[in-house]
């Protein structure tokens, strides 16, 4: 592979910054929010960051990644789809489960569902998330699809995951933003108290995970060698 040491370095960057983006959700939680339980208080609330950050944004990344990690090469092709289906499998799962969270907590307080943008957008997400998931693998996993439709859809399936991928992380800007704008209010968020500043660079490394796995994506070189009949 041309550039392996760059691919490594960017490979790793990737991972601190995903692990440091579920590190800083965690201490959000458990340092400024009360930590985490199931009773439709606020700690049930937790649970949304902290899936979605695991699951919509680390986990998801990763899934687009695999393809294109050298030491896989020599795996056969049908098993790095069977990776590839099952981390976005489990990254669903999690993102059902914060979903959930945030109804439940709303609707045990009385709360209003569904009005800002950021529910709207996060919605239609997880729709479109689901869908790519199930036509992926009608598509591209099971033995079905003939070559010619695959092939047709594969670059629609590379373009809306990759569009997912980017409005999941503007997603969470936006959540992030108006979590800290209601919850703050001694001192405010205005005056950067440092629960803000905390959670400010959290959705800058969000930022910065996206931008690398893009990048890390979209260079051609760094593309699985295609085999015969795959
Ligand atoms: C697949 C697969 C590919 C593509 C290709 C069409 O299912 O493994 O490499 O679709 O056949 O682009």
């Amino acid at each position: 592979m041309e550039d392996y040491g760059r691919f490594l370095a960017l490979l790793a960057s990737a991972l601190l910054v995903g692990f440091a983006s579920v590190v800083i959700s965690l201490v959000w939680v458990f340092q400024y929010r009360g930590g985490l339980s199931w009773d439709g208080s606020s700690r049930e609330f937790n649970w949304h960051p902290i899936l979605i950050v695991m699951g919509f944004v680390f986990i998801q990344g990763i899934a687009i990644i695999v393809y294109r990690l050298p030491w896989t090469w020599k795996c056969s092709k049908l098993l790095m789809k069977f990776i590839h289906a099952g981390l976005n499998t489990i990254a669903m799962i999690l993102v059902i489960i914060a979903i959930v969270s945030a109804f439940d907590f709303h609707n045990a307080n009385n709360n209003p569902n569904m009005y800002s943008l950021h529910s709207w957008i996060g919605l239609i997400a997880v729709i479109c998330y689901c869908l790519q998931l199930f036509f992926g693998v009608a598509v591209f996993l099971l033995p079905y699809a003939p070559v010619r439709l695959r092939a047709a859809l594969m670059p629609i399936h590379v373009y809306s995951g990759l569009t997912i991928f980017g409005t999941v992380i503007a997603t969470c800007l936006m959540g992030i933003t108006e979590k800290l704008i209601f919850s703050l209010s001694n001192p405010p968020y205005s005056q950067s108290p440092p629960e803000a500043i905390l959670v400010n660079c959290l959705g800058l490394l969000l930022v910065i995970f996206g931008a690398l796995i893009l990048w890390m994506v979209s260079r051609p070189h760094w593309k699985r060698p295609r085999e015969e009949n795959a």
